[in-house]
């Protein structure tokens, strides 16, 4: 039996974060929980490119070209929908989870959802405090893991 498991050692891999401006109160510190947690697993700084788009609708276009340069080993993606400020919320939250869902399986780049939909900013605040339990932090994480789950999978083959 084989089993593949990414590790969260980093060094030399490179990841894209895109991170949606509007409610920057919020996404300003899932930004920084995610380099927070990427620095953590020993990413350089050198190979981190943070792509900041107008609002959560935008990401996953942002997601898909960065994607496609083949730079990237993963793109971690932040954003903040919150219901009750945001009238067409589930258009927005169907549309950006529907469209990286998309651009990952295209490109076979992993690309991690670090998108919040909370009720309200309260909310959305406590999901972005310093330290590991910030949803900037998590998606990092994942991306990392998922990038080695990738590069693991390409070199051994398929099963
Ligand atoms: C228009 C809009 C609204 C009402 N709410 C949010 C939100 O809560 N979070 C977010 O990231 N973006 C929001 N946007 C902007 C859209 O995502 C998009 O940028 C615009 O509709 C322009 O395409």
């Amino acid at each position: 039996m084989r089993i593949i498991e990414g590790s969260r050692p980093a060094g030399g891999l490179k990841f894209a974060v895109v991170v949606a401006k509007y409610n920057d109160f919020v996404t300003d510190r899932l930004q920084r929980g995610a380099l927070a947690a990427l620095a953590h697993h020993g990413v350089r700084d050198e190979d981190i490119t943070v792509i900041r788009v107008p609002g959560a609708f935008e990401i996953p276009t942002a997601a898909r070209l960065a994607a496609d340069t083949n730079e990237f080993d993963g793109v971690v993606c932040l954003g903040c929908l919150i219901r009750g400020a945001t009238p067409h919320f589930e258009y927005i939250s169907s549309a950006v989870a529907h469209g990286l869902t998309a651009a990952s399986g295209a490109t076979g780049i992993p690309m991690a959802f670090g998108v919040l939909t909370t009720n309200s900013a309260e909310e959305a605040l406590e999901r972005a405090v310093d330290g590991p339990s910030n949803k900037g932090w998590e998606a990092a994480a994942a991306a990392i893991e998922m990038a080695a789950v990738a590069a693991h999978i390409t070199r051994v083959g398929a099963p």
